[in-house]
């Protein structure tokens, strides 16, 4: 299982919808495939999904930094030997997804090699996750009319609405108008991806805190260290930090800094070596953590799927498993399916990723 080569493959699917949030959005998905190829022939797969307004990365300096500097690092090792392929990427700074496609990559090649699942390898607690749609900016009647699609086409009933617009009522109202429509047992959480200010969000919050909701994500930046602290100690909903607690030592800073009491954890970022830190970390404290989207595609929802459904605490709450549904088409032979509200693992081994040759070959953009 010694590392021979590592792919990086440049693509591009153009989304349907694209997805507006406070930090950025987007319209085409611009994602690196990365296979792993071993000497003996197996080949690990994942999808890095650049967003230069969370990490920096680019399409461009995904592919630079696996071919340039972490594949001459991990040539030769073994899959095997995750340790010490995370103590070399580690020698550079940053680069999460980059990172984490690497890792997920080689869970996938040891799947394979074992003839079992990774989501059985790494816990094996379920085969599905109910599943959470992120519902990005537009007017509040678009934002209605969009969850009502999902409810009523998927079955999905958690939906994490995106804010942190100015002026902040116009995110109230939109999350009245999501309560209104939906009725009381929709599961509704808020993301404002550091729009507003810590108070601006503790007025939208006094002012939403008869609509139930269940979290709410990094309304204020957490750099506004005391602002954040004051805002976090005064609120009631439990606060998911998301891209303020990346690594496992920014979760320990942001919780016992008193700037979150949730997290949220991506595979996207974390891979699952690094996610089940995370999640550890979590467990042991006795935090709430929830599954998150990088605004995945086909490849990186099953990444997370697999992770999630893999143990009892991830599998809690919903997982935000639904905006690849926005794409226009992706590179799977055998699209994901979201019925009844919930999304399944794949059987299979390693993490069942089937790559459609000529949809890669319509898609890449290196050739
Ligand atoms: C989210 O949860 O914030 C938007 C920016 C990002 O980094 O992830 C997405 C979704
Ligand atoms: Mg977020």
């Amino acid at each position: 299982m010694k590392i021979a080569a590592v792919e990086t493959i440049p693509f591009a699917i153009p989304f349907r919808k694209p997805l507006r949030f406070a930090s950025g959005g987007v319209h085409t998905a611009e994602h690196v495939l990365v296979r792993v190829h071993t000497e003996d022939g197996l080949i690990g797969t994942a999808e890095a999904p650049p967003r230069p307004y969370t990490y920096g990365e680019t399409q461009e300096s995904i592919v630079a930094v696996i071919d340039k500097i972490f594949t001459p690092q991990i040539l030769g090792l073994s899959a095997l030997e995750r340790e010490t392929v995370h103590d070399r990427l580690d020698r550079t700074v940053g680069n999460p997804t980059a990172k984490a496609a690497i890792d997920m990559a080689l869970w996938d090649i040891l799947g394979q090699a074992a003839g079992m699942s990774v989501s059985g390898l790494l816990g094996g607690f379920t085969d599905r996750m109910r599943v959470s749609h992120m519902v990005g900016f537009a007017p509040a009647e678009a934002m209605v009319a969009e969850a009502e699609r999902f409810r009523d086409t998927y079955g999905v009933t958690t939906f994490k609405v995106k804010v942190g617009r100015r002026p902040y009522t116009q995110d109230v109202e939109a999350c009245r108008a999501l309560r209104e429509a939906l009725g009381p047992d929709a599961e509704l959480y808020i993301d404002g991806n550091r729009g507003w200010t810590a108070s601006e969000s503790a007025r939208a919050l006094r002012e939403m805190a008869d609509l139930g909701l269940v979290f709410a994500e990094e309304l204020c930046p957490a750099d506004d260290v005391l602002g954040r602290r004051w805002l976090v100690a005064q609120t009631t909903v439990p606060f998911i930090a998301d891209e303020s607690a990346t690594r496992a030592a920014d979760v320990t800073r942001e919780l016992l800094g008193g700037s979150a009491t949730a997290i949220s954890i991506k595979t996207a970022r974390t891979g699952f070596t690094g996610s089940q830190r995370v999640l550890h970390e979590c467990e042991g404290l006795g935090v709430e953590v929830v599954m998150g989207n990088q605004i995945d595609g086909q490849l990186g929802t099953l990444c997370t799927v697999a992770f999630g459904a893999a143990h009892r605490t991830t599998a809690r709450y919903a997982g935000e498993l639904s905006n690849f549904l926005d794409m226009t088409d992706d590179l799977l032979t055998e699209p994901l399916t979201i019925e009844a509200g919930t999304l399944r693992i794949r059987e299979g081994a390693g993490l069942g990723i089937d790559i459609d040759p000529d949809k890669l070959a319509r898609y890449r953009q290196d050739r």
